[in-house]
């Protein structure tokens, strides 16, 4: 399976203890098959069993939640957090709220958010959280019931120095806010215990735009290292959320034309550029569907079903939206259609086969743990602005994650380079932000 035979082990001994958890085996197996040469060179890893240790949460926290509807019904809901790695730093990751959650995708999330925040240089360790609750179709004041509810019983396994959760998909500010609201009020202390916030309770400026901004960050230096720039690329993004906005939002201001986006019922192409006004207005104000686009946009087409979006021919395409939502098919069909550069703002939104497809083709590939890891180092950056009692100008905020977004891009450029395979960026991002990990978890002897 691994040419290792100690990852050989731990692998297959994970695939019989959860057959159940098939996003959560693809991540480790995405790790394992780049991490063999930094295993080879570091025998302590193995002596210290860090992968059987890394593979396990410390925590896996499982709760109910019940609510009650707008017609006085009790709806109940299955709830999780998943404390994966505290080595480097309190566990962080984002709470997701979507009907397809179980514990399989967020422990694959969990799982990635390790070595996502080791990337970006800052003390965070890694966890990820969430509900099966749908928040579509649900009233504001349902939301609220359902936040304080989840609050109720994850109070007590967090705090700013613990866990500190934040967004993900489902999760924005308007659900950041019943959830920091209860949480004051049981632990009776305003602290950052959640990033995301507001700027009026203590968030940090940027932050919204973070994960998208930091993505095209991460891309222009990928993309200008290898002679090409966002200057009059087409350019096609996935999803129309918070991840995919400011996604759009910084390519456009780079130069390039993004000629469509979706939403998971179907894609709106626009060859003339994308009106992100409209998207805004339409996704971030009424919550309504990406199709009714074209009613502002009369020369916009739409199309029905998300996954086909992968067939508009562009230069650079950057899922936004979902893990596992480029397959083979759509990385082949990107390929043929001289696709030069895949960004990916979402986790694990391209299948192992669909990675391997884009680097075997000379694709340029920025993988989610460092590609997207801009949202989790501004949240960094909204802990730190809470620590010190200070809001930092957008300037300096805006300024710090670039820093910070361009350092990935050297660390995962060096680590391949080291470990022997030059320009293989899914390699360098796993070993870059494993070593860090691993080091400290040989550092502080048997702990977890
Ligand atoms: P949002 O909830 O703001 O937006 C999600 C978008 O993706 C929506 O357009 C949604 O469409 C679409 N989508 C969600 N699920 C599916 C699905 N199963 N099939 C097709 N489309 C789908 O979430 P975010 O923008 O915050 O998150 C998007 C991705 O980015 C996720 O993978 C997330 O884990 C990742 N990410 C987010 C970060 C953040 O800071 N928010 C940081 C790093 C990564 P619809 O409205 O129809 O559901
Ligand atoms: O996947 C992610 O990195 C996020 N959802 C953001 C996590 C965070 O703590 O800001």
């Amino acid at each position: 399976m691994f040419t290792n035979e100690y990852l050989t082990k731990v692998y297959t001994k994970l695939e019989k203890q959860y057959p159940f958890e098939p996003e959560f085996l693809q991540a480790v197996k995405e790790v394992f098959t780049s991490i063999e040469p930094a295993i080879e060179k570091h025998p302590e890893y193995v002596k210290h069993n860090i992968i059987e240790r890394i593979v396990e949460p410390e925590r896996v926290i499982q709760f109910r939640i019940s609510w009650m509807d707008d017609n006085g019904n009790v709806q109940v809901n299955r709830g999780w957090r998943i404390q994966s790695n505290s080595a480097i730093g309190p566990y962080k990751g984002g709470l997701r709220l979507h009907p397809s959650v179980n514990q399989s995708i967020l422990k694959f999330l969990a799982f990635e958010q390790i070595f996502k925040n080791s990337l970006t240089g800052l003390p965070m360790g890694g966890g990820k959280g969430g509900s099966d609750f749908d928040p579509k179709g649900k009233s504001d004041a349902e939301v609220m019931r359902f936040c304080q509810s989840f609050m109720t019983e994850l109070f007590r396994h967090i705090g700013p120095e613990t866990d500190v959760p934040a967004g993900d998909i489902g999760v924005g500010a308007r659900e950041v806010g019943y959830l920091f609201g209860q949480y004051k009020r049981l632990a009776n202390e305003f602290t950052g215990v959640l990033t995301g916030k507001a700027i009026c309770s203590g968030g940090s400026l940027v932050r919204k735009q973070a994960t998208g901004y930091g993505l095209l960050y991460f891309m222009d230096a990928y993309l200008k290292d290898n002679g090409m720039s966002f200057d009059g690329a087409k350019v096609v993004i996935s999803g129309s959320g918070n991840v995919a906005i400011y996604a759009a939002e910084k390519a456009m201001e780079l130069g390039a034309t993004v000629i469509a986006m979706s939403d998971s019922n179907g894609y709106v192409h626009d060859p003339a550029g994308i009106q992100l006004d409209v998207i805004k207005q339409l996704k971030e104000v009424e919550r309504k569907r990406i199709s009714e686009y074209v009613k502002a946009v009369p020369t916009a087409t739409y199309t029905e079903g998300c996954k086909n979006i992968w067939t508009v021919p562009c230069d650079v395409a950057l899922p936004c939206a979902t893990q596992n939502e480029i397959d083979l098919a759509s990385a082949e069909i990107l390929v043929k259609n001289g696709c030069k550069a895949v960004g990916e703002g979402a986790n694990m939104p391209s299948t192992i086969e669909a990675c391997k497809c884009f680097q075997d083709n000379g694709v340029l590939f920025g993988p989610a743990k460092a590609a997207n890891a801009g949202g989790v180092a501004c949240s960094g950056l909204e802990m730190t602005q809470n620590h010190q009692n200070m809001a930092w100008s957008a300037k300096q905020v805006d300024e710090t994650l670039h820093g910070i977004m361009n350092d990935i891009y050297k660390k995962c450029v060096d680590a391949a380079e080291t470990y022997g395979k030059p320009g293989d960026m899914i390699l360098g991002a796993n070993i870059a932000g494993f070593i860090k990990v691993a080091d400290a978890m040989v550092w502080q002897g048997v702990s977890y």
